[in-house]
């Protein structure tokens, strides 16, 4: 069973979506093995993000991270990496599929719903780092 880390950010959680976006990946059958609410520190966003560091718009996006409450949970499931970007959709949502999380649920690059990691690699640094 594979695993990765979805971090639902804090605009979701200030507007009361997390329970919607959590059906969305529970309703596919990936299931939620660990779960907590959490405001990240700027030292566990400068190590999550740490390959956007030389990034224009890292500055902006540690700041909006830290901004509020971030939901953080460890998705369980067959394929789950993939399964959990599909349905989250591309990274901007002017490009997301209309049906995906970032395409219902986001409007920027930068407030664009979700996170999830992109690889096993990946998967397994980010958990370690946020569980
Ligand atoms: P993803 O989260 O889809 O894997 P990445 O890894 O390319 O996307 O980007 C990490 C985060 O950085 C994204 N979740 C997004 O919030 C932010 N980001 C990426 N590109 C931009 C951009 N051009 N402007 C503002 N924020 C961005």
């Amino acid at each position: 069973m594979e695993k990765t880390l979805v971090l639902l950010k804090p605009e979701i959680v200030k507007r009361g979506l997390m329970g919607k976006l959590i059906s969305i990946y529970e309703e596919k059958g990936l299931t939620v093995e660990e779960m907590k609410l959490i405001l990240p520190t700027r030292e566990l966003l400068e190590e999550h993000y740490a390959e956007h560091k030389e990034k224009p718009f890292f500055e902006s996006l540690v700041e909006y991270m830290s901004s509020g409450k971030v939901c953080a949970m460890e998705i369980q499931g067959e394929g789950a990496i993939q399964i959990v970007r599909t349905l989250n959709g591309k990274t901007n949502p002017l490009e997301a599929d209309a049906g995906s999380i970032r395409g219902r649920f986001a409007l920027s690059k930068s407030v664009n719903a979700v996170h999830s990691s992109d690889c096993p690699e990946s998967a397994e640094r980010e958990l370690n780092l946020w569980f």
